[in-house]
């Protein structure tokens, strides 16, 4: 028998994701590479000689996942037959009569719990058990951990599960950090919050959130990835947690002063500098927020988006006020000046969001005053 064991834990990876915010051909090739992605981490797999694997829910976006993806899942499972795959069904993939996994398709190195209740798969081989529950419906809202703690039978133990650790009363599986460390398992391996995981520990018990894989939106930031962990499977049952980027791309979200920019091709120049500075390539996708106060006549800062190369996208968040004289708008006594003190409370004293929306108003009054066309 192996005396360590090799784990990856990884989830919410959100399979044939429509990514509709990227539009027809950039949201394509982000589901192509979101399965190549999946193909890559099966190469990680088979690299490291994993044991077992903790799938810790959704895996698909959707209950119902194209032809392609379940043919590619099928036949990457099958091609590691060593290795165990367990998949904690999430409340975006739920165990439903309709669903993949109780289709019958799934090659029999893969374990899917079935059950809103904790049920266990037991490992002989590798003297591990691995405890788990199912969404059975988008929604749990009983902690399957409650109260229940690992069996003192000296094995490894281990937990894979889709749930919610931020609130006592999320209707996503409310399981609580008492639960887990009252559960006792030596890793235990979560999915649902998205973000960036950090490890937890307290004694000998262990547990993270996988984080997302590949980013979907701007609330992704920063790169994806899974976990790859090394077990003792008898004595003292360490475990060392390392994580692993595996994203093919990343979303990031910058903010930039462009204060004093008269044109675009300044501003693109100072972008362009944000982009060597962070290094920023291909595999981007940023957000630039722009502040400062520029010429009013920057009123089309989002035609940056297509002109600046070098990224997979650029998207621009609009955030500046322009300069005016102010003494001499003030004292025009055309409509820009009437529009200008029209606007002036807001603009000098309103809360964040009202500074903002003033601004704008301001730009594109000013704009449309000079006659320049405001409706792209
Ligand atoms: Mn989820």
């Amino acid at each position: 028998m192996k005396d360590t064991i090799r784990i990856i834990h990884m989830g919410d990876l959100h399979l044939d994701s429509p990514f509709s915010s990227l539009g027809v051909d950039k949201s394509e090739i982000r589901r192509r590479e979101l399965r190549a992605t999946f193909t890559s981490i099966l190469y990680y797999i088979k690299e490291v000689a994993a044991d077992i694997v903790l799938i810790s829910g959704d895996l698909f976006d959707d209950g119902y996942a194209t032809t392609e993806t379940v043919e590619l899942l099928c036949s990457q499972f099958a091609s590691l037959p060593d290795c165990r795959f367990v998949i904690a069904p999430g409340n975006h993939d739920p165990y439903t009569r309709g669903s993949l996994y109780a289709s019958g398709k799934l090659p029999k190195n893969v374990c899917v719990f079935t059950s809103e209740g904790l049920q266990r798969f037991v490992f002989d081989d590798l003297n591990t058990e691995v405890y788990g529950w199912a969404f059975c419906a988008p929604s749990l809202t009983e902690s399957p951990l409650a109260g229940k703690s690992a069996d003192d039978n000296g094995r490894l133990h281990l937990v894979c599960g889709h749930c919610d650790m931020a609130s006592p009363l999320s209707t996503y599986c409310p399981v609580t950090k008492e639960d887990v460390v009252h559960f006792g398992a030596h890793y235990s391996g979560f999915s649902h919050i998205h973000k960036t995981p950090e490890l937890c520990r307290e004694g000998d018990v262990t547990w993270s959130y996988s984080g997302f894989v590949e980013g979907r939106s701007f609330d992704e930031c920063g790169k994806g990835g899974i976990y790859f962990i090394e077990a003792k499977t008898g004595g003292n049952h360490a475990v060392t947690v390392k994580r692993k980027n595996i994203a093919r791309r990343h979303y990031e979200w910058d903010k930039l002063d462009i204060s004093g920019c008269a044109t675009l091709p300044e501003v693109a120049e100072r972008i362009d500098a944000l982009i060597k500075e962070k290094k920023y390539t291909e595999e981007t996708l940023l957000r630039v927020t722009l502040q400062g106060s520029v010429a009013p006549s920057l009123d089309n800062l989002s035609r940056l988006e297509s002109a600046v190369r070098g990224l997979f996208l650029l998207e621009i968040d609009d955030r500046t006020s322009p300069t005016f004289d102010g003494g001499m708008l003030e004292n025009d006594l055309t409509m820009r000046g009437e529009l200008y003190r029209e606007l002036l409370p807001l603009l000098t004293g309103g809360t964040p969001e009202e500074r903002a929306t003033a601004s704008a108003a301001l730009k594109l009054g000013l704009a449309a005053l000079e006659g320049r066309n405001i409706t792209e």
